[in-house]
């Protein structure tokens, strides 16, 4: 139930009437999605928060009250919010130009339905680039069960930071500014694609450096840090900064916890570029949760987090107490951010921004070691859908089955379907490929099967094979698209469209002409 300021108790109750009446709440809570100021790293700049209106960020619903909001945007732009990793009906989706038309500054659109998952999940814009500006918030779907997973529950959301603005990024992405050294440039190798040898940066042809990676320890079963020599990862957008709950670690969030007790870590990815490495140093974590959908609990201090993608990580304080770091370290690296938990009377280290040593890329070594715990019923895959992944640098164009978004291609599938979805790659970076709509379950990794985790989001690294299945439960027209904020604006991105779909909303030609085409 909405807090309202008003004084008079009747109007109060009559909601909370009618909202029991209907099983649950119904009177939206109204999200405000504005500009306000943020300092980093001494500089104030503009950027956007979504609140409510007694300040709260985001929105975090119980699962048996439902999703009852209304976006409110007061922006000088159009907006949509996208609700990320949620299985809603079609329309409430929150695509501009798939499933909604924009919400015109001034404008408001209300968002409701059931609820069918619970965890930890988030909004952020799908309209434009105003992701990289933070508009984005914690989502997280509470239940008697995820409050008593442990003593003390704590929202992380890690995001990349720049004081150039995101069109600049773009534009310099466009002319070649920002590309990746070509003195590194080798041959792709003989079964690529014509346009991946354009790519710069091909896996394993960086020269090879000390390098921080993930590695699992067999003996003792978890997952390590390790300094090994590698190349280090390709990224194609240098930031300026990472933050953790909009501070950089000069200045980070302390949380007080207490000696012995248990704390739930709900890491976000809200980055729009950067991938992680989740460090949580001397605390030994158990990996509970990936993109809100429980895995059998795997332990370690050193974990992968793509773009989008979430980490329920526990952890239990010792009982003689102490400050504990939570640092994330950018993939292709040295930048770090995070917040530092910290019992009564203690007082948090000074951290520093940078590491020692930059990081390699993000690979399948964790993923191929996550087990659901609630898999996909047992059933053959009746339809693949193929989706390779390429791109072609010196356009900046990033593909699809070798198409660029905008475009009437879509990927087509039947209600009642067990459906595949067969990602390959080409490209020397890595791609955070999200489905709206479905929760789908990792199968097969580089030939192997696997009853692996479900997800909403999964990180393709380079050179990598890998089959997802889900069932088409859910009708509609869903974008299935790359998280890179930049790939995705400039083409990765396609629609999973069911028979007989209301497309009314999909609008590619007119997404062209607003957003530009990516050719
Ligand atoms: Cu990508």
């Amino acid at each position: 139930m909405k807090k309202s300021p008003s004084k008079i108790l009747l109007p109060i109750l009559a909601c909370i009437l009618i909202g029991d009446a209907l099983g649950g709440a119904s009177e939206p809570v109204r999200l405000f999605v504005k500009e306000v100021p943020l300092k980093v790293l001494g500089k104030e700049v503009s950027v956007i928060t979504i609140d409510q209106a007694d300040g709260t960020q985001g929105y975090s619903p119980e699962k048996s009250d439902g999703f009852h909001v209304e976006v409110v945007n007061q922006l000088k732009v159009p907006t949509t919010l996208h609700w990320h990793g949620l299985i809603l009906p079609n329309l409430m989706d929150g695509v501009p130009f798939v499933t909604q038309d924009p919400i015109a500054p001034g404008k408001s659109f209300r968002y409701d339905f059931p609820l069918k998952q619970s965890g930890t999940y988030w909004m952020h814009s799908h309209y434009g680039l105003q992701e990289q500006i933070y508009n984005s918030a914690p989502l997280i779907i509470w239940t008697p069960e995820e409050r008593a997973k442990a003593d003390q529950q704590v929202v992380v959301m890690l995001s990349d930071f720049s004081f150039t603005s995101p069109e600049q990024i773009l534009k310099g992405l466009k002319s070649g500014a920002q590309k990746p050294s070509t003195k590194e440039k080798r041959p792709g190798k003989k079964n690529e694609a014509d346009n991946s040898k354009k790519m710069s940066g091909t896996k394993g042809t960086s020269s090879p450096a000390e390098v921080i990676a993930q590695k699992w320890n067999e003996q003792n079963q978890r997952f390590v840090r390790t300094v090994l020599r590698a190349p280090e990862a390709e990224i194609d957008v240098k930031y300026d900064a990472l933050i953790a709950n909009r501070r950089t670690l000069d200045d980070p969030e302390i949380i007080s916890v207490r000696p012995g007790e248990s704390v739930l870590l709900r890491i976000i990815a809200a980055s729009s570029s950067q991938n992680f490495y989740v460090d949580t140093g001397s605390l030994e974590a158990e990996l509970l949760a990936v993109d809100g959908k429980a895995v059998q609990p795997i332990k370690g201090n050193f974990f992968q987090l793509g773009v989008a993608q979430r980490l329920d990580l526990k952890v239990t304080i010792p009982k003689e107490g102490g400050a504990f770091p939570i640092l994330a370290q950018g993939e292709g690296t040295k930048m770090l951010c995070g917040v530092v938990l910290t019992t009564q009377g203690v007082s948090a280290p000074k951290l520093s921004r940078t590491a020692s040593v930059s990081t390699a890329a993000l690979d399948n070594t964790q993923e191929k070691r996550l087990r659901a715990v609630n898999p996909l019923p047992d059933r053959p895959i009746d339809r693949t859908l193929p989706a390779a992944l390429g791109g072609n640098m010196m356009k900046y164009v990033w593909t699809i089955n070798d198409a660029a978004y905008p475009n009437r291609k879509s990927l087509d599938i039947r209600s009642g379907e067990r459906v595949g979805i067969a990602f390959t790659i080409s490209t020397n970076m890595g791609h955070p490929m999200h489905l709206h709509g479905h929760d789908f379950q990792v199968v097969e990794i580089d030939g192997e099967k696997i009853s692996g985790a479900l997800r909403d989001t999964l990180m393709v690294p380079p050179g990598s094979k890998m089959t997802v299945a889900f069932d088409a439960d859910n009708v509609g027209i869903w974008p299935m698209h790359c998280h890179l904020l930049y790939h995705l604006d400039t083409g990765m991105f396609t629609v999973v469209k069911y028979d007989g779909a209301d497309v009314k909303f999909w609008q590619p030609e007119t997404q062209a002409k607003v957003f530009g085409s990516p050719n």
